[in-house]
Parts: C-alpha cells; sequence; structure tokens
C-alpha cells in the first residue's frame, strides 16, 4: 500500500514513502516519510489536528487534489494543485539525516534522487509551497505531549502560597509532599509512605531507646467496657466527651457499648493488678505501638490534631518513688533525643504546672517546641510520674522485703505523629517540605540531565554505578530514571517531596567523573569527583546538625523575657511566647489567661484559616534549665513572691 521504490540506493540516501491524507473537510496532507518510519496517529495532535478525523485520500481523491493516480503520490505532483487544496507538506524528520532522498517523480517504476534542501529551497519555494519537518512516530509525538503536560503540570505543582500565609502553606506541602491523603472521615486522614516511613524512623530508634531501659512491648486490646473506663472517674471526667463508642454490631445494638481507646491506662491496669505480687515482680515496664481515637471537636489539622493517631505509650510500675522519678526522666530525655537527633527540631523540657499536668497524675514533664513562623508552642511528648494514684485505684500492690503491703508507683508515657507535624512546620519553605536527612526515606536522588551531546545510555549506567556506590555506603538513594519527565520536572518534584541532597549528572559531570551536589535546605550547589562519593553520609549528617542548628536560633528567638503585664502583652502579640518569674498560682494562672484572652489583638485571627487558634496564652511549661529565684523578686503578673520561671504562649 505504501508508495515505497524497492530499488538499490547509495548509503546516505533514503527512499521515502509519500502519503496523502485528507480529513472531513478536503483538506490535504501531504507527508514525506523514511520508509522505516513507523507513521503514527498521535503527531496529528502537534498539528492541532485530531487523527479520527484523517484518512488516506482514495483514488479519487488523489486525482482531484494532484491530478495524479493511487502509486503515484509525490511531492512534484502538488504543482498541480491549483486550488490550494493540500493544507500541510509534512516531513519526516528522520529524513533530515540523509543527504539524498529517493523519490519517484511520475510514477513508481522511475526514481529520482534530490536532497531535502533543493527540495525544500529549489522546487517547493519555485512553486510557493513550505513544508514543515516533524517527528511522525508515535514514541516521538508522546515524548514532546509529554513534555508539554510536564510543563503545564509544573504550573499546578508548584506551591502557589509563600510560607508566610502559613495554614494554606501546610496544607499545600503535606499534599503535595505526598505525606497526607484526605479521608472522608473529619479528623482522619491517610498516611502516605513518605510519612509513615518517618514515622517508621521514629519507631526504631525510640524503640531501641526505651529497650535499653528493659521495656518490653506487649498489645492490650483497643475497646474497653463502660465498667472498666470509670474505674478512674477523675481523670476520664475531662476527656469523656471526646471518647468514641461502638454500640452496634450488624443491625444488633450491642449488650453494652464498647469504648474504642483514647489511651491505656484503664485497659492496662487491672492486667498490672494481676501481674504485680511481689516486689519481685518489680519493675514493670511495658509499651505499646497503637492508633488511638479522641473525637476531637476543635479544627482538625493532619498530625497536629487529629481523631485518630499513632503514638506509643508505655507504662511502668515501680517499687520506690525515685525510681519512677528517674523513669520518668530518661524517658525524657529521649523524646528530646528523638526530636533533636532524627526530626532536627529543638525541645525544651520541662515540668508541666498543675492546671496543665495529667489529671490523673502527680507530676507531668514535657517537651515542648515553638513554631517560628507564629510563636505558638505545641507539646511535643509528655512523660508523667502518676505516684500511687492509678495502683491505688487498681489495687497494683505488692509486699515489699519487710512483708509490708505497699502501692506501686508508676509512670506513663506517650510520644505521638504529632511530632511529623512540628517537623514539617519547622523546615519547610516556600517550595514544599525539607526533610531533616535521617528521617527521609530517600536522603539521595540521582537525576540524569539528558543531552544530545552524551548517549542515554552511558549516562543511565554512570548513574546506576553510582546509585550502587551509593547503596553500599547504606544510604538511601533513588535514581529517578523515568524517561517522561524532564529534568526541571523531576527537580521540583523531589525538592517539594523535601530530598535533603540532588544529585546531577550532565555531560560536564559526566566527562570529568563528577556529580553536582544541590542540597535541599540550603540550596547550596558543587561538584564533587566520583572518587569522594563517599564523603556523602558526613556531608547529610552536617546537613542535619545545620538544621537543627538554623532551628533552635529560631525557637529561640521566639522567646522573650517580660517583667510585667505590658512587656509581656507586646511580646505576645508580636508572636512570642514569655519567660516570666511566676508565684506559680493557680489562680493567677488562671488571671493571665483569661486577660490575654481578652487583650489580645491575635483572637481568633487564624479561624477561617485551616488552623483554629485562639489568642489566649497560656503556660506552656516551667523550664527544667532555669536560673534560681532569690527572695524579693516578683511574680510578673500579681507582684506577690515569684518562685519559678514558666514559658507561656499562644499554643496548638
Ligand atoms: C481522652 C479521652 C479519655 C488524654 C484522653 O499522656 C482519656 C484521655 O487519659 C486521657 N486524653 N488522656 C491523658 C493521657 C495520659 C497518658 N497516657 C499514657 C499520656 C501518655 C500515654
Amino acid at each position: 500500500m505504501d508508495d515505497v521504490v524497492k530499488i538499490q540506493v547509495a548509503d546516505g540516501t533514503a527512499y521515502v514513502k509519500n502519503l496523502l491524507y485528507v480529513d472531513k473537510k478536503s483538506n490535504y496532507y501531504l507527508i514525506l516519510a523514511n520508509h522505516t518510519t513507523q507513521v503514527g496517529k498521535l503527531f496529528w495532535k502537534t498539528l492541532g489536528l485530531s487523527s479520527g478525523n484523517i484518512r488516506l485520500s482514495k483514488e479519487e481523491q488523489i486525482a482531484d487534489a494532484l491530478k495524479s493516480s493511487k502509486g503515484n503520490v509525490n511531492p512534484f505532483a502538488v504543482a498541480n494543485d491549483t486550488n490550494n487544496l493540500v493544507k500541510n507538506i509534512i516531513i519526516d524528520e528522520e529524513l533530515t539525516k540523509f543527504q539524498r532522498l529517493a523519490l519517484h517523480p511520475i510514477e513508481n517504476t522511475t526514481t529520482i534522487e534530490i536532497s531535502l534542501d533543493d527540495l525544500q529551497n529549489k522546487f517547493l519555494k519555485a512553486i510557493n509551497r513550505q513544508c514543515k519537518v516533524i517527528q511522525l512516530t508515535d514514541s516521538a509525538a508522546k515524548q514532546e505531549l509529554e513534555q508539554e503536560k510536564d510543563q503545564q503540570n509544573l504550573q499546578t505543582l508548584a506551591i502557589t502560597v509563600k510560607k508566610s500565609d502559613f495554614s494554606e502553606w501546610y496544607q499545600q506541602v503535606i499534599r503535595k509532599a505526598e505525606l497526607i491523603e484526605y479521608y472522608d472521615v473529619s479528623g482522619c486522614y491517610i498516611l502516605r509512605p513518605w510519612a509513615y516511613f518517618i514515622w517508621e524512623q521514629i519507631q526504631r530508634l525510640l524503640d531501641d531507646l526505651i529497650r535499653t531501659e528493659d521495656v518490653e512491648n506487649t498489645y492490650f486490646p483497643m475497646f474497653l467496657s463502660a465498667k472498666h473506663l470509670n474505674t478512674e472517674k477523675d481523670h476520664v471526667e475531662g476527656f469523656k466527651a471526646e471518647v468514641a463508642w461502638v454500640t452496634k454490631y450488624g443491625q444488633s445494638d450491642l449488650n453494652e457499648p464498647l469504648a474504642i481507646r483514647p489511651t491505656s491506662e484503664t485497659i492496662m491496669y487491672p492486667a498490672f493488678a494481676k501481674w504485680v505480687q511481689s516486689h519481685r515482680d518489680l519493675p514493670l515496664k511495658v509499651n505499646q505501638w497503637t492508633n488511638i481515637v479522641r473525637w476531637e471537636f476543635k479544627f482538625p489539622t493532619p498530625f497536629i490534631r487529629t481523631r485518630e493517631f499513632l503514638w506509643q505509650e508505655g507504662h511502668t510500675a515501680h517499687s520506690t518513688r525515685e525510681e519512677a522519678v528517674k523513669q520518668v526522666y530518661t524517658i525524657l530525655d529521649f523524646y528530646e533525643q528523638v526530636y533533636g537527633e532524627l526530626l532536627a527540631v529543638p525541645v525544651i523540657k520541662g515540668i508541666k504546672t498543675e492546671s496543665e499536668k495529667f489529671a490523673g497524675g502527680d507530676f507531668t514533664t514535657t517537651v515542648e517546641t515553638i513554631i517560628p513562623q507564629n510563636g505558638r508552642g505545641l507539646q511535643g511528648a509528655t512523660s508523667h510520674h502518676l505516684g500511687q494514684n492509678f495502683s491505688k485505684m487498681f489495687e497494683i500492690n505488692f509486699e515489699d522485703d519487710k512483708r509490708q503491703k505497699a502501692f506501686a508507683w508508676q509512670t506513663s508515657w506517650g510520644f505521638t505523629t504529632r511530632s511529623i507535624g512540628a517537623m514539617i512546620m519547622f523546615h519547610g519553605d516556600d517550595n514544599g517540605l525539607v526533610l531533616p536527612p535521617r528521617i527521609a526515606k530517600y536522603q539521595i536522588i540521582i537525576i540524569p540531565i539528558i543531552h544530545k551531546d552524551l548517549d542515554e545510555k552511558q549516562l543511565n549506567e554512570r548513574c546506576e554505578q553510582i546509585r550502587q556506590i551509593l547503596i553500599k555506603q547504606k544510604l538511601r538513594v533513588h535514581f529517578d530514571n523515568r524517561d517522561n519527565y524532564s529534568p526541571g520536572w523531576k527537580f521540583n518534584k523531589w525538592e517539594q517531596k523535601g530530598v535533603p541532597i540532588r544529585l546531577e549528572i550532565g555531560p560536564g559531570e559526566f566527562k570529568n567523573n563528577e556529580v553536582r551536589v544541590v542540597q535541599r535546605f540550603d540550596n547550596k550547589k558543587y561538584q564533587i569527583k566520583i572518587e569522594e562519593l563517599n564523603q556523602l553520609n558526613q556531608i547529610l549528617d552536617n546537613i542535619h546538625y545545620a538544621m537543627l542548628e538554623k532551628a533552635r536560633n529560631e525557637l529561640n528567638q521566639r522567646i522573650k523575657q517580660a517583667d510585667d503585664w505590658k512587656e509581656f502583652m507586646t511580646q505576645l502579640n508580636q508572636r512570642n511566647t514569655i519567660l516570666t518569674k511566676w508565684c506559680q498560682r493557680e489562680e493567677c494562672e488562671q488571671q493571665v489567661k483569661k486577660q490575654s484572652g481578652i487583650e489580645s489583638k491575635e483572637k481568633d485571627s487564624e479561624i477561617g484559616g485551616q488552623i483554629q487558634l485562639t489568642g489566649s496564652a497560656k503556660t506552656l511549661c516551667m523550664p527544667l534549665k532555669q536560673d534560681e529565684i532569690k527572695e524579693g523578686e516578683k511574680c510578673f503578673h500579681c507582684g506577690q513572691q515569684a518562685k519559678r520561671y514558666v514559658l507561656w504562649g499562644r499554643s496548638y
């Protein structure tokens, strides 16, 4: 069917098939293609046409347009097209690679050779026609169309707001970095692999740390009966509204509704009572990694405040108070370590005030952080000393070495997926997520820069070699060798996903046995030799500490001191937290909370955004590290004798 002339031609000569197409409006298109070219359908799109409307011409149509016949279609016949029916003369780009084209001018029994240049600039010019040189194969057209789509994607892909538009920015970052997918139950979110990997890294480190304290992992059921839940009425009272219940199975009502664990004290401690008989059964230390459900009514924010979240909860029982207290602080140090060493988030260790502590316990220690962008305090994790409150209620008692009955001293502590939210808020920038290296699923992304002077296969082999070298160094590395995305698109994508280091390999790097290193967090760019790739571990470590240092400076800038109410409110309204001397009286604390709410310029300012926050300041913690307060030094608010420094702030 193709008008191919089966004759021998010299090297450098292409033999050409001539194809005349026609659309529904009787516009004709003449295609000159190399005989080996698979003429596809997609290239019509690049001419703004649809292949569905286009057919090969029939005998009468060929006669009509070119005054020629089947088997005799050729560009010279266009001279006969006096009515300008041929709209386009399309030359296969392949033909530009040959010196001469073999064509049959009158009939397919004779052949002439002509250069493409002569055809274009002598013949076609003479009859006042032009032609278009395009790629005719589907794969070529596909690439071109993909690249067009790429460009469009680049637009829609980019984060459309700056970090200063914080709520909107946060929502965009978590979606575009592929951390979160939305779900149709309010307050519940899908953690995508990019986010879940971070949680796995947290689990790994924290699990290793608590094992050094002989804590054992367990699993307790997620349901609890109303009777169970109410064993310890006081501590539950304030949380009651948040407990979710299962009341049905199939179409029937359950005899007794079951609560879904919001925390597991009342699930675990009846078992503790059975397991603890003598002082030899102590200490008892268990932990579980689970989900929990708290039906919050405040506005949900992915990671930060969700109705279901993941955590670990640790529970220990000891024979002495000192031992339990020591446990509380050891765990608090572990929490600080996870934040600092893994998430590169600085925290302040402290003790909660009486009104902010866990009501069921004796005292609550906490790691608090401050989100630099808005100066909001964020409780990072808590470690409680429960005293003997629960052991008395659940009868967790033992015979001490003098055969006296004694109640156990307990601790409980929890670390949640909220920590991931803090990390995103600290490190993300206008271009998206910035991951500290130790939690990044890919620490390094390799991107080849395809170039016409560079053999693609060789380039890919080089990239693969580099990947192998890095894998041997236990680095988490990915080679993005997709050929349907441009390097620019890839840069963008991996930048948004926060990959700490990008390695680019283009013609220059290839030739010089180098790679170009681009650091995500400070955009630093430099070349390193392939033999120096073993430096990357150190470079990633340096990045981690540089990120932590930067974050710590930003946090410190959000802590101001105030000696009186006026200074306090000024600092609060400038989005700072405030460290003050304080009398440590609950009444004074409540007054500050109330009054700061009334006088607050920020009140409800972020309602309508995604993150709803109030304007009043509360106590975040009394930092463990603080100066001593001397006799005569006064509380900043009420003027009574101060006892401790306390950190105040608006909070999440
Ligand atoms: C919500 C509903 C019911 C917090 C709740 O911090 C009960 C509770 O007891 C509740 N929200 N809490 C306090 C949890 C205390 C404690 N539990 C072990 C922790 C760490 C892990």
